[in-house]
């Protein structure tokens, strides 16, 4: 997606076309007043008080077809300077104005107008020459917004849009946007029950349906089961800890803003915890490690809780209560690089499961120079991060170098997936920690007998079970692979008084092979029931009939398709299961 933003010609097109949208607004609504109107990276936007109006989807239209006017008249838009005290006299009605020029320094005293026909706005500019250049735009939606972003105060109209500089780049735009919204997992996830929010709850903490436990649960076992299979041990801890305990580790000092307040119980202060690393090291910390128990591998499927931006949050993507598919790997210095190979390769064979291709390894490393910004121990970096390129070279992986972008800690993985629409998400990480387990006291005997400190690994493979499970739904449009389908199977008699029987027989052996059954006897039509099936996006509906009945057989559909295939009841059971166990 194209980030307007950034790019210095649409930026100044889509500026120019806040001052269209604004002097259109005027004309249609005379008594409007204009508070700011920036460029975004999706366009542009103009805050407006429009008295007690609330801007509706026709307004939008009336007000688009007022701007291709006001184009067409094809006036120039004139730059002009005054001083402070002539602009405080020219908006001295405008209560909006009159606040940004008083906030405006004092030593820089010239402030500039633009002026297009019969409307002049405050502008540090600059803009498009005539507003016949912009003639490729689009009004997207608008919203309500408290002035200056406070409940506080008065609730302004919000207009968004976008500007081109030609029809196929506006089309392609609009195109896109569509794709986006159909596959929005927000819009999925409702027309499929997989989540719900409620104000009751709050902001960013939504609630997980029963559709959604079942993907959720699926994720769950997939990946428990893989890192059974390497070593790693799982633990459940509170998801609250102590001040104290995030004071030990940091946090308390550098990643407050991320987190919520503190709560007072008796003598104790406790966090909603932001990560549970700290609970990790102390489980670390209860036992006596040789250096010839390390690797260890403590994983959690971790609720954590961040304070992100009411404005931030989205979905199931960015959420304030999250549930990481989270591990920290304790290992020696001289197990880096083979413990990270591992994670780098579990990464690599879930993406592959989940048939994710388009992809990019991000190396975040210190810079060298800024000694204040990064632990000091150049021999440890160095040797580190030697390692992690060696790791991503032996493994072909591609990747690129992000100096400077290393945490305070140590050098670090991202995995930036890129979904069928929109930006790049960040999925998958590997942090390589050498401070916390100091901060921890952690150590092993090692050979020798002396006292060591063990190095940390964080890895989160899917991220979150959250913002994978909204990646996952945009990819899919909803349409899920038969064994992270909330329901596999979908039984449809042909007619309730003949097949409801057998219906019922084939419902039971396939709930007893474990499959998610459901079958709709409604009292409706077959073609009806056919189709919910399809909007359900259920992958197999069966069609059950006279022949099934005779013959014992099952008859099913695979979603998206109308040939119906028709097999033994034995036969299907072993596709199903060769289905689920390929994960396709
Ligand atoms: C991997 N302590 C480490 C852990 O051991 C950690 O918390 N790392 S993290 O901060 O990078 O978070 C891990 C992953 O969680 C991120 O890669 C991202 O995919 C996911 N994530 C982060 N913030 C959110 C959020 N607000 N909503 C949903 N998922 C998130
Ligand atoms: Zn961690």
């Amino acid at each position: 997606m194209i980030n307007i933003k950034e790019n210095e010609k649409l930026s100044i097109l889509n500026h120019s076309c806040a001052h269209l949208l604004a002097q259109a607004v005027k004309h249609l609504y005379p008594h409007a007043m204009f508070w700011v109107g920036p460029v975004i990276e999706e366009g542009f936007y103009y805050d407006i008080d429009l008295g007690d109006n609330v801007i509706t989807e026709e307004d939008l239209e009336k007000i688009e077809k007022e701007m291709k006017k006001i184009s067409k008249d094809g006036k120039r838009i004139v730059r002009h300077e005054i001083s402070k005290e002539e602009a405080l006299e020219q908006f001295k009605d405008d209560p909006y104005k009159v606040d940004l020029i008083s906030r405006m320094d004092e030593a820089d005293t010239v402030i500039s107008c633009y002026t297009q026909g019969d409307f002049t706005d405050l502008c540090r500019g600059p803009h498009v020459e005539t507003v016949k250049e912009l003639k490729y735009f689009k009004l997207l939606k608008s919203s309500g917004a408290y002035w200056k972003g406070d409940a506080k105060n008065k609730m302004l109209q919000r207009i968004y849009g976008i500007c081109f500089f030609n029809e196929e780049d506006l089309n392609e735009h609009l195109n896109m946007l569509e794709e986006a919204k159909q596959r929005d997992h927000r819009k999925i996830g409702k027309e499929l029950d997989i989540f719900m929010s409620h104000d009751l709850v709050g902001k960013g903490m939504p609630l997980w349906l029963p559709n959604g436990a079942i993907i959720r649960k699926q994720l769950e076992n997939y990946i428990y089961e893989k890192e059974q299979k390497m070593g790693y041990k799982h633990v459940y801890t509170p998801c609250v800890g102590t001040v104290d305990l995030y004071k030990t580790s940091g946090h308390w000092d550098h990643y407050q803003e991320n987190m919520f307040p503190s709560m007072k119980v008796d003598d104790e202060e406790f966090v909603l915890r932001p990560m549970n690393c700290p609970h990790h090291m102390l489980i670390y910390g209860n036992e006596l490690h040789s250096y010839r128990d390390l690797p260890i591998r403590i994983g959690e499927f971790a609720a954590d809780f961040r304070y992100e931006a009411s404005g931030a949050v989205k979905g199931l993507e960015r959420v304030r209560c999250m549930c990481q598919n989270d591990a920290h790997l304790f290992v020696r210095p001289d197990q880096i690089g083979e413990e990270f190979k591992k994670v780098v390769s579990l990464i690599l064979d879930v993406y592959k499961d989940f048939g994710l291709k388009d992809y990019k390894f991000r190396l975040s490393l210190r810079d060298p120079e800024d000694k204040e910004k990064y632990f000091d121990d150049d021999e440890m970096w160095n040797e580190a991060e030697a390692k992690l390129r060696e790791v991503l070279n032996d493994l072909g992986v591609e990747f690129f170098e992000a100096v400077g972008e290393a945490a305070f800690y140590g050098p670090k993985l991202d995995v930036e997936v890129k979904p069928a629409v929109g930006p790049e998400v960040t999925l998958s990480t590997c942090q390589l920690d050498f401070l916390l387990p100091r901060r921890f006291e952690l150590s092993y005997i090692d050979s020798d007998g002396s006292k060591k400190t063990p190095v940390v690994l964080h890895r989160a493979i899917f991220g979150t079970f959250d913002r994978f499970t909204a990646f996952i739904l945009e990819e899919t449009k909803g349409i899920l692979p038969l064994w992270l389908a909330p329901t596999q199977i979908n039984i449809v008699p042909v007619n309730n008084e003949y097949h409801l029987e057998y219906s019922k027989e084939i419902e039971e052996l396939l709930r007893k092979e474990g499959f998610r059954v459901e079958m709709d006897a409604r009292d409706e039509k077959l073609s009806y029931r056919m189709r919910e099936s399809q909007t359900r996006k259920i992958p197999l509906t069966l069609i059950v009939g006279d022949k099934e009945r005779d013959e014992k057989t099952i008859s099913y559909r695979i979603f998206g398709t109308t040939e119906t295939v028709t097999l033994s009841q034995s036969d299907f059971i072993a596709f199903v299961k060769d289905e689920i166990e390929k994960k396709r």
